[in-house]
């Protein structure tokens, strides 16, 4: 499936085998991993292509589907569940109405979905007309090509993901290895600095930010800092937090973004990234501060501009108190690519008996 601006395949969960370890063999075997093409599996040799899906119905009251996202990356030998991708979640609802593990309502099909590497909640609504999943229709999301029907993804609670909390350090700014950062976590940790104090415009490409070897060293010895002040301990092996450069905005949006995944730059944004970073903006006294341009009011639409375009979030602040974000919507699309099965050498895995 491809899911928003990521793609792998996605698996029942009743076909993987209950061992984790091998479940986790047989992810890596399926996908190539660890080899910098994974020329012998599925994988597209970028971490965003590096993503599966399983599903499965839920047996918690309220909700529909389970979804649990493992996180490949081309050259390692290792699976992660820890963090979520809003982009594969959109395609979780698609997948389990061609599968038959939900049945569909009628003109559009909203389910509950539970990620369960985090414990979020969201509801998703996908077109159904006839009966089936409609793929075809005018939504455009930047990083995607062309147009597609709708998704729209209702998050009902993200603050603290992975960290203890919104605001993992206790502050909304610190001063970490000399650099001025908002660390949070709306969904995906992440770490928040103006470009410039990094020697950056914060415009250039994803290409070119990808290939600054200097730059990103620099950047992952800040994030190692900001990992520990975050209580996330050693992150040298996580794909977590985000490194997320910020510039004024410069497209009729509300800021400007550069994301590290974390060793290469997004040519997008990642969906809770862009959560995480629109949650920023209305923070008062974040690093944001004085450079986000924002509508104003309890509902508050943020377009983060990124390499490729821009992405909105519509956030809800709760009336009581602005400075706290209720709930976040956005829009992705998806389009199942193929069905079928996938092959796995016997030495990794001999199947499910049938
Ligand atoms: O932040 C990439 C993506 C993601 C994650 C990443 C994502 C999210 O664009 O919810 O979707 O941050 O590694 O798929």
């Amino acid at each position: 499936m491809r899911g928003g601006t990521s793609k792998g395949p996605f698996f029942n969960e009743a076909d993987l085998p209950t061992d984790l370890a091998t479940r986790d063999r047989v992810l890596l075997a399926v996908m190539g991993s660890p080899d910098k093409r994974q020329i012998d599996g599925l994988g597209g040799a970028h971490p965003l292509t590096s993503k599966v899906g399983i599903v499965r119905r839920s047996e918690m009251p309220g909700v529909d589907l389970d979804f649990l996202f493992a996180q490949l990356q081309p050259e390692l030998d290792k699976v992660d569940t820890t963090p979520n991708c809003g982009n594969m979640l959109a395609a979780v609802v698609p997948f389990a109405l061609e599968t038959g593990l939900a049945a569909p309502q009628g003109a559009t099909t909203t389910l509950r979905v539970l990620t369960r590497n985090t414990n979020m909640q969201c509801d998703i609504t996908v077109q159904t007309p006839d009966g089936h999943v409609a793929y075809a229709g005018d939504a455009r999301i930047d990083g995607a090509p062309g147009t597609a029907a709708p998704i729209a993804i209702q998050f009902l609670e993200t603050a603290g993901s992975i960290c203890a909390g919104l605001l993992p350090t206790g502050h909304v700014r610190d001063v970490i290895d000399g650099v001025e950062v908002t660390c949070i976590d709306n969904g995906m940790p992440l770490v928040l600095f103006k470009a410039a104090d990094l020697g950056c415009t914060g415009y250039e490409s994803a290409a070119d930010l990808s290939a600054d070897v200097e730059l990103k060293a620099r950047l992952e010895r800040l994030r190692l800092a900001c990992g520990h002040a975050m209580g996330l301990g050693d992150v040298s092996a996580k794909n977590y937090p985000k490194m997320t450069l910020i510039a004024p905005p410069r497209a009729g949006g509300s800021m400007c973004t550069r994301s590290f995944i974390p060793h290469v730059c997004h040519d997008a944004i990642g969906v809770l990234a862009a959560v995480t970073v629109a949650t920023a903006c209305v923070l008062d006294g974040s690093v944001c501060a004085g450079m986000a341009i924002l509508p104003g009011g309890l509902t508050q639409t943020v377009s983060v501009e990124h390499p490729t375009g821009e992405f909105s979030v519509e956030l809800g602040l709760d009336p009581n108190n602005p400075q706290s974000v209720t709930r976040a919507a956005l829009l992705r699309t998806a389009r199942l690519l193929m069905r079928g099965e996938v092959m796995i050498p016997a030495s990794v895995w001999k199947g499910n008996p049938p």
